[in-house]
């Protein structure tokens, strides 16, 4: 490989490069040498900057791609916001299978599910003690039925998490509107959250409309919180003001290109509206760490409506969700909606499989570890280069204190076609990232094939295929830089 044209990176690789002597002898020395200059350097991790995440939060970080099932009374009605006062006998799924979902969604590639217990018409999937409006009084196996005991069942039976949707906001309930309420709403979640194993997520929505009679109810979110904490402390708690998971400000499925996991919690609350835009792209220095999750559904609506059969996403569409939520510095919340039957219907399975082979086929090869890592410079031997390719989020290359500006680097070992880099910053130390720019090296040339802002926990860029002798990536932070994960592939051009 030519290693002689201009270009800031290159002149980079080329120094590092160039530093790996040949013979065995030079490198033992070396080695030698390093560790002796590394002994004398401060050697110890980057100061921590900023909000920084909770265990609870990087245990989700570590998700990707989970499914949402919306399913209640308005998938036999048709409707998307039932009124509550339907006749709880129309809840009647004639071939439930939770069983079925849980192998749809792990045949998807998805790592667990999140269900409405109870949406906006106050019907709970489990036999509440504090409602007369669950599948108790439904038609369905004649009020003995438990949705909630079966899925959990399922999840469990096939290794995958289980959270749960429960809608404060209740157009059936009769204390709905009275101070009660708030306490009826903590024994439901109390039950959901003690009598059905491990739940991952739980999932507030902020809309807050009228109940019964037109009553408004004020909600006691910090109390609803505490209930969680107490019974199910490692669930992270979404909503649009977290307080661990925010809402990324749209339903489409898309996160914006600049990402911070950091928002200035204090102006927020769940249901505020008007913010939209700041939830998207959070808050740079944002007082508390509060990531998104991307919520979209695979179909128009949330429920099930037989008119949709045809209108499930394209594969294409599904892709686009996929890198605009994952692969920017956010998780991936399909949503599903169950149908009459009570099954995953067969339109969506298959797309859904079809999302799963094309990821396969994607990711199959990491192309960087088969190359050779450089970098500008290391902080010291504890954040050494080669720490970007070792699979392992827990050690990272670090640049020092007083170079905001680095550049890390992969040579191949002949040319290599390549088309999407995956980035990863070591967040337990905050989010430090402002700008990247990548380059690619062809014979003499070096030329940029993708730049952004943010990497946060995970940043995916792709750009049309290149056989490539060597590639870097130039980065800018606040702080000292820090990069858990490089990874390289030639993706499926579509
Ligand atoms: C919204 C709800 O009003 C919709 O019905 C749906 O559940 C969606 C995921 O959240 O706020």
């Amino acid at each position: 490989m030519s290693m002689s044209s201009a270009g800031p990176s290159h002149q980079i690789l080329k120094h590092v490069h160039g530093s790996i002597g040949s013979s065995r002898w030079l490198m033992g020395s070396l080695a030698m040498l390093f560790l002796v200059i590394s002994a004398c350097e401060p050697v110890g991790a980057p100061t921590p900057i900023g909000a920084l995440p909770s265990e609870r939060q990087l245990d989700w970080h570590k998700l990707q791609y989970y499914a949402f099932i919306h399913f209640g009374p308005n998938t036999f009605t048709d409707v998307e916001w039932g009124q509550g006062s339907e006749d709880p006998q129309v809840f009647n799924p004639t071939e439930f299978d939770a069983r079925q979902w849980a192998r749809v969604i792990k045949a998807a590639g998805m790592e667990g599910v999140i269900i409405t217990a109870k949406h906006h018409d106050g019907f709970a999937l489990w036999p509440s003690a504090f409602s007369t409006h669950t599948v108790r009084e439904s038609a369905w196996k004649e009020g003995q039925g438990d949705v909630l005991r079966e899925l959990a069942d399922a999840c469990e039976e096939f290794g995958l998490k289980l959270g749960v949707y429960l809608s404060p906001w209740d157009r059936n309930h009769p204390k709905y509107g009275t101070d009660e309420y708030n306490n009826v709403f903590k024994s439901m979640l109390t039950e959901v959250l003690t009598g059905y194993g491990d739940i991952f997520e739980v999932w507030f929505d902020g809309a807050n409309g009228e109940g019964p009679d037109g009553r408004k109810q004020e909600y006691d979110f910090p109390g609803f919180a505490a209930v969680v904490r107490e019974h199910q402390p490692n669930a992270v708690i979404f909503s649009d003001a977290g307080p661990d998971i925010r809402w990324v400000g749209n339903e489409r499925g898309y996160a914006a290109e600049t990402n911070w996991s950091t928002l200035n919690v204090s102006e927020f609350f769940p249901g505020i509206g008007g913010v939209n835009d700041q939830l998207q792209h959070g808050h740079e220095d944002g007082e508390a760490w509060l990531p998104t999750e991307v919520n979209t559904s695979i179909r128009p609506g949330w429920f099930y409506h037989a008119d949709q059969d045809d209108k499930v996403k394209s594969l294409d569409r599904l892709i686009d969700n996929w890198y605009s939520s994952v692969g920017r510095n956010g998780n991936f919340l399909l949503n599903i909606p169950v149908d009459a039957r009570g099954l995953i219907h067969e339109n969506d399975e298959e797309r859904l499989l079809e999302l799963k082979a094309y990821l396969d086929e994607a990711f199959a090869e990491n192309l960087a570890p088969a190359g050779n890592l450089v970098a500008t410079h290391t902080r010291s031997f504890r954040f050494l280069e080669s720490f970007v390719v070792d699979d392992d989020l827990d050690t990272y290359w670090a640049s020092k204190d007083d170079a905001l500006e680095a550049s890390l680097g992969v040579e191949f070992n002949s040319p290599t076609a390549v088309n999407t880099i995956l980035l990863q910053e070591y967040i337990p130390l905050g989010q430090r990232v402002t700008g990247f720019v990548v380059r690619v090296l062809q014979g003499d040339e070096w030329t940029e094939v993708a730049s952004g802002t943010t990497i946060g926990n995970r940043r995916i860029v792709r750009w049309p295929t290149v056989e490539a002798d060597a590639i870097s990536v130039e980065l800018k932070g606040k702080a000292a830089l820090t990069i858990a994960n490089l990874e390289l592939y030639k993706v499926p051009e579509r």
